[in-house]
């Protein structure tokens, strides 16, 4: 009796469990940010993050079917062509067809896996007419925006909020930040990103890009959000001890709203004097 309302009780609290689980996920699984017991890629927002997506499944399922070929030959070799059933073994030095076999066919698959690996490259490299220009600019430790004369010439800060009181209800613990990068949905982003200090990294999962923010230099990556939303990344390169606490928030917003923000930024940042020297928020 008593073993069985312990099993009871266990049963209880593993179904307890997992409904925490789920429901903590399903919360918390919106689109652009990471979610607890997440195993695959977030669920991307641009057509090239997709086809990434898409692409990392296809060579799940390749490296799935030649992992269980191997196995499967190794366990037929361990059946068939042990010593107790192969007191005389095989003096074979060689097999063509066989050894062609296995040539060509590994050859075939890294062709099979190379195209469109190629092709997906070729598209994150070369992107096309930029509808929208931001500058962005990592410093220890929070990034920097910057919007063009076009876009109305002016540039701001964004700080991770540490107060937690402050973050709004879309805005996860450590992923909010106070001014977030705004942008139209639907159109060709082009983000250039440096670096005023140490080496950053501009990430972003749910756009699939990731590029590196070094001083001196200008990189460059873009991406063309399909979806409205408010999406999450991170400072992607080990850069010091507020590495963690340097989010990016980009919020893609409609044409409209996206008008209306370049109108309120360009008065609100209007103090910003461009010239002015770096500032370093944690600088001694
Ligand atoms: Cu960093």
């Amino acid at each position: 009796m008593r073993i069985e309302n312990a099993r009871r009780s266990v049963t209880a609290l593993s179904t307890a469990a997992v409904a925490l689980v789920l429901g903590i996920s399903e919360a918390w699984a919106a689109a652009g940010r990471p979610s607890p017991w997440e195993t695959g890629m977030q669920e991307m927002v641009t057509e090239l993050g997709q086809s990434v997506s898409d692409f990392h499944t296809y060579l799940l399922w390749l490296i799935t079917g030649i992992c269980l070929f191997v196995l499967a030959l190794l366990l037929v070799i361990i059946a068939r062509f042990n010593e107790r059933k192969n007191p005389v073994p095989s003096r074979t030095t060689h097999h063509t067809l066989l050894e062609v076999a296995w040539t060509i066919v590994p050859v075939l698959i890294l062709v099979a896996i190379a195209i469109p690996s190629f092709r997906l490259l070729r598209q994150q490299l070369v992107p096309p007419q930029a509808d929208v220009v931001i500058k962005a600019t990592g410093y220890s430790w929070y990034w920097g925006y910057e919007y063009p004369a076009d876009q109305g010439g002016f540039k701001f800060d964004s700080n991770m909020i540490t107060d937690q009181a402050a973050l709004k209800p879309d805005q996860p613990r450590l992923l909010g930040a106070d001014n977030a990068m705004v942008v139209p949905v639907g159109k060709v982003v082009r983000v250039q990103v440096t670096s005023a200090d140490v080496i950053h990294a501009f990430a972003l999962p749910s756009f699939y890009i990731k590029v590196d923010a070094i001083p001196g230099r200008l990189n460059e990556t873009w991406f063309k959000a399909e979806k409205e939303g408010v999406y999450y990344g991170q400072c992607s390169e080990l850069c010091g001890n507020g590495h963690p606490y340097m989010p990016i928030e980009i919020r893609v917003v409609s044409e409209q709203q996206y008008a209306a923000w370049l109108a309120e930024s360009k008065q609100k940042y209007a103090s910003t004097d461009n010239t002015a020297p770096l500032k370093f928020a944690n600088a001694q």
